[in-house]
């Protein structure tokens, strides 16, 4: 291992028992000190009747309240700061769909350790001082662009702080300046491809050898897209601005599931209704605790993101658990006549059909009493011009193919090439028109 890398073998190749001592600590000290400085904490406990220290072992934790995004909002702006606001350094923000966004703040030791984090995700996916990172995220509030560029940085890579959109001038400088590392979003990795594909450029004179994903969720049939027609390995990363952004998990070149921080957060999984802490192995929600910020901790965060953990040893070394691709969040998941139906199952079954572009859109609307869902595809121009007769069996068997995955009849429309808005940051799938 190059020295630049950051392979911190210590923490990420922990014997578990260790590491849950580790764990245990921080967060008793998290704990201390949110009890202390954040009132809504310290209320929280209060009414249950908790103090910090009874949590005496990591099992204590499932005693602790959950915090949502409600607590964010009701605490707008700073009010989940644990420490004054001259120890912050940075502010960024996660623009939700409703409402005033969510604020999160750094300290100057929470920045470092979050460049650390998410140099360590990099360095899992390949990259090394030798790299010229391209970022295509957003910088801004938007914690995509800086947190992967002070990664980047502390790898020792060139950055090339491009941040999202301006397409053509993305494809000209990843030519000119021999870019070897793309970041961005999965469906903007597609959007570039294609006009790559558009220009008449063959991807093999570009200089691109990995592509580091994140900030949606996305197939694994799209990565074999993306893998081919870019020519690089993709690699996948996970994360969310209220737990600190980039860097809270991210998979090495194995593939096989997303190593979670776990020297820096504690990640449990609990069935999203009855919010009982699942066990190892199951599917559900993935709830996220911080045990080393300082600024802005989280305890027992509600990511309302859909995944499981897979706790073994990776055959990269890593001890850290692994989280699987998300399968959407438990408040994307539509129910379809009483089926419960994620974005990314449909998404598998259009990306391995044959003429199937990679840009699609579900709309739910309700006729009388009834869900129903609407799969809007982006086909091949040959396909689309197609007669008749041939189209309609196209559309047919993209019909069926999604039936027998999701156990629920959907209607599939071809939508014109291009049609479908295309997006710099993330992609927006789902368009329900149930809600008002
Ligand atoms: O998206 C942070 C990030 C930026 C992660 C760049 C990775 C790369 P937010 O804008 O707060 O933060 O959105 C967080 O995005 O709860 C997930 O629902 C979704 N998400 C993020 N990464 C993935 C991923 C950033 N790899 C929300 N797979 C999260 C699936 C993801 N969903």
């Amino acid at each position: 291992m190059q020295s630049s890398q950051i392979w911190e073998s210590q923490h990420e190749c922990m014997p578990r028992e260790e590491l849950e001592q580790l764990q245990l600590e921080r967060l008793q000290a998290t704990l201390n000190r949110v009890y202390k400085n954040v009132p809504c904490y310290r209320n929280k406990f209060n009414d249950l009747g908790i103090v910090p220290e009874d949590v005496a072992s990591l099992s204590d934790l499932s005693k602790l309240p959950f915090t949502t995004k409600e607590d964010l909002r009701l605490n707008y702006p700073y009010g989940m700061f644990a420490v004054p606001l001259r120890e912050v350094v940075r502010i960024h923000s996660s623009s939700g769909t409703t409402g005033k966004p969510t604020v999160v703040g750094y300290t100057k030791n929470d920045l470092k350790m979050w460049s650390n984090l998410v140099a360590r995700i990099m360095t899992a996916a390949g990259v090394t001082h030798d790299d010229v990172v391209q970022i295509a995220f957003g910088y801004g509030m938007f914690t995509g662009g800086f947190g992967m560029h002070y990664g980047s940085e502390t790898i020792g890579a060139a950055v090339i702080p491009m941040s999202g959109g301006n397409s053509d001038k993305q494809i000209m400088i990843m030519q000119d300046y021999k870019s070897t590392a793309l970041v961005c979003t999965p469906s903007y990795a597609v959007t570039l491809a294609d006009l790559i594909e558009k220009r008449g450029i063959d991807p093999q004179t570009l200089s691109l050898k990995v592509g580091l994903f994140g900030g949606e969720p996305w197939s694994e049939a799209m990565r074999v897209e993306i893998e081919s027609r870019l020519m690089i390995s993709a690699t996948d990363n996970y994360g969310l601005s209220e737990i600190i952004g980039p860097g809270v998990a991210g998979e090495c070149l194995y593939k096989n599931g997303m190593h979670i921080a776990e020297d820096a957060f504690i990640a449990e999984i609990i069935d999203p209704e009855t919010c009982q802490v699942l066990p190892p192995g199951s599917v559900g929600e993935l709830v996220l605790t911080t045990i080393s910020k300082e600024a802005f901790p989280m305890i027992r965060y509600r990511t309302r993101d859909i995944t499981t953990l897979d706790h073994s040893v990776c055959l990269c070394g890593r001890t850290m658990a692994r989280m699987k691709k998300t399968m959407g969040r438990s408040d994307d998941m539509l129910i379809i006549k009483g089926v419960n139906v994620f974005p990314s199952q449909i998404e598998e079954v259009l990306v391995a059909i044959e003429g199937c572009e990679p840009h699609y859109q579900l709309v739910v609307d309700r006729k009388g009493a009834l869900d129903v869902l609407e799969v809007c595809i982006e086909v091949r121009e040959n396909i689309f011009f197609d007669e008749m007769k041939k189209q309609r069996a196209f559309l047919d068997m993209v019909g069926k193919r999604i039936d027998s995955v999701l156990g629920v009849g959907v209607t599939v429309k071809l939508v014109e090439p291009n049609s479908i808005p295309r997006h710099e940051g993330k992609a927006q799938r789902v368009i329900d028109k149930r809600v008002v």
